[in-house]
């Protein structure tokens, strides 16, 4: 290990300058009306990345006002769906073009593996919106044959200003999730980026009117959310808004949708997905699945509810001490290089060298999905994981393995598994937004629909069997926005994403994804020679 030693002593350097730190209104980066700014730091260290500027109330009122210009009177809406097209295909060339310094800031901000950013999430972004440049020259209304001497058409129109509130698990590929379909529709947008991660969207929106996308039509807002977040839901010009986040906040965003202009809200909210192993399912893929879906940098679909067949329980158990005690027993060197390397590209190369692709990939996994912003917040999130794993030793669930935090530094904390657990434990019941996760026995196939479903969420769910009526039955019957059947998170553009109950309303990417975006007009003129 004596390479490691060293790569393990180099300073990290910063990967990349950041660009912009100002507010994007109206096309030019400005500087918040009240002169006030907020820090946004290093996740892995707690140090200082910039100082960006902090919009409030004011700053929504400006943006809204210039999205609201943009759309009544500006070219956006109006422009021919070809050229809107154009203009999309163009931000997503130049997505790509700067893909490795999007990833860097990406990384630097929210402390995701640079390889995941870099290699799945920037070129998933640029993906994302040439799947909405399809779209937009090929939205159009019906011919609708009613009764009487009548012509009857719909027509699809955008539906005006567009407010969007995103979180900081995945900030590139939120904001495309929010933005692509609402500029592919003719919109334009006032979007609040989250307090912890405002970097990634700023470089990126730039890139946009680079592409040619006209002033006003995409205003980007950094700031919090009980003030720049609130001022925008309750504003009575903005037409329509789509939020990510906590269910708790979405209550409020909602509330405050209906207590102004009773604005249409979309809602992606949080999960407790079941991940269901089968008697019949093949232990060792599902188990392996099962640890990168829970492992995996913070998604809100992660499944920390394993509910395994009792025929397949201890098969289940043995292997997943196997994956994540593995994890543990790495040496510590190496664990450290893994970490330097969620962030330092040299880091990263020198990483690659000496532990095989895998265990990399697995180490900074799970070192990211721990990885919660430092700061107020987050602290706090970070002490809220602990808190839930202290509850599930008291309540007598067994740990297997993990439990505790990882080094000093930072906010990691250990993947950590439960068996034993029982369906009234917080463990199971809550959502932790944190590596933890909770192996569950089933009897048979009734019991476990009735134990999945018994939860006020419904965002996702794993179906793990070789029975193709197993599969079918559990398929209908789990009320959740997404089966995955012997895979896991596959976030495709086209395949719509979001949630049944308390996990949201309306769903995301995919043609879904457009109606949240358009006002259906109907339109009678009456036939004056009806007998043609
Ligand atoms: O979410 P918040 P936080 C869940 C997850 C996590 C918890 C808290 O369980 O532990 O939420 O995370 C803005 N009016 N998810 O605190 O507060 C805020 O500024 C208007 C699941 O980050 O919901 C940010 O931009 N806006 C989830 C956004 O809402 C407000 C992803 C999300 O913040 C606001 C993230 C207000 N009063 C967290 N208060 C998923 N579904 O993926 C906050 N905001």
């Amino acid at each position: 290990y004596n390479s490691t030693a060293a790569a393990a002593e180099e300073p990290i350097t910063p990967p990349v300058t950041v660009p912009h730190t100002q507010l994007l209104i109206n096309g030019k980066f400005v500087d918040a009306a009240s002169g006030r700014t907020f820090q946004t730091l290093d996740p892995r260290t707690g140090e200082l990345i910039a100082n960006v500027a902090e919009g409030d109330a004011e700053d929504v009122n400006r943006a809204v006002a210039a999205a609201r210009k943009a759309f009544d009177e500006g070219p956006w809406p109006r422009l021919p769906a070809f050229e809107r097209q154009k203009i999309l295909l163009k931000c997503a060339d130049l997505v790509d073009k700067h893909n490795d310094e999007i990833a860097a800031l990406e990384t630097w901000d929210n402390g995701k593996p640079y390889e995941q950013a870099a290699k799945v999430e920037v070129p998933m972004f640029a993906r994302l919106f040439r799947y909405y440049a399809g779209w937009a020259d090929k939205i159009h209304g019906l011919t609708v044959p009613a009764d009487g001497p009548y012509h009857v058409q719909t027509l699809h129109e955008p539906i005006g200003v567009a407010g969007q509130i995103i979180p900081w698990n995945f900030p590139l590929l939120m904001f495309a999730w929010k933005v692509g379909p609402a500029l592919a529709t003719g919109n334009t947008i006032v979007l609040k980026t989250a307090e912890q991660t405002p970097l990634s969207a700023l470089y990126v929106a730039r890139l946009f009117h680079e592409a040619g996308l006209p002033e006003g039509v995409l205003n980007i807002i950094s700031g919090f959310g009980p003030t720049a977040g609130a001022a925008l839901a309750s504003h009575m010009d903005v037409d329509k808004l789509a939020f990510t986040g906590s269910t708790e906040t979405g209550k409020i965003v909602l509330e405050l949708g209906a207590k102004s202009n009773l604005k249409p809200v979309t809602l992606e909210l949080g999960g407790k997905s079941p991940f269901i192993v089968c008697e019949d399912a093949d232990v060792d893929q599902a188990v392996e699945l099962a640890h990168f879906a829970l492992f995996f940098n913070q998604a809100c679909a992660c499944f920390c509810r394993t509910l395994a067949s009792a025929a397949a329980l201890d098969l289940v158990h043995s292997c997943t001490k196997k994956y994540t005690t593995n994890l543990l027993r790495k040496p510590r060197r190496v664990l450290q290089d893994a970490q330097s390397a969620i962030h330092s590209r040299p880091a990263l190369n020198k990483a690659l060298r000496y532990t095989s692709n895998k265990s990399f990939l697995t180490l900074t996994n799970s070192g990211s999905a721990n990885f919660l912003k430092a700061g107020r917040v987050d602290s706090e999130q970070f002490e809220k994981i602990l808190k839930y794993i202290r509850s599930g030793v008291e309540c007598g669930a067994t740990l297997e393995t993990g439990g505790e935090r990882h080094g000093s530094k930072g906010y990691y904390v250990q993947p950590t598994v439960f068996s034993n657990v029982k369906d009234d434990m917080l463990i199971a019941k809550d959502e932790i937004f944190g590596p933890v996760q909770s192996i569950l026995k089933f009897k048979d196939l009734n019991e476990v629909i009735k134990r999945s479903n018994a939860t006020r969420y419904g965002l996702a769910a794993g179906v793990f069997t070789q029975n193709i009526d197993t599969a079918n039955t559990l398929i209908r019957a789990l009320r959740v926005g997404t089966v995955w059947v012997n895979t896991f998170d596959i976030f495709d553009a086209a395949i719509p994403f979001g949630g049944y109950k308390m996990s949201g309303h309306g769903r995301e990417k995919g043609i879904y994804s457009l109606s949240n975006y358009l006002q259906v007009k109907a339109v009678v003129t009456p036939l004056k020679n009806p007998a043609w």
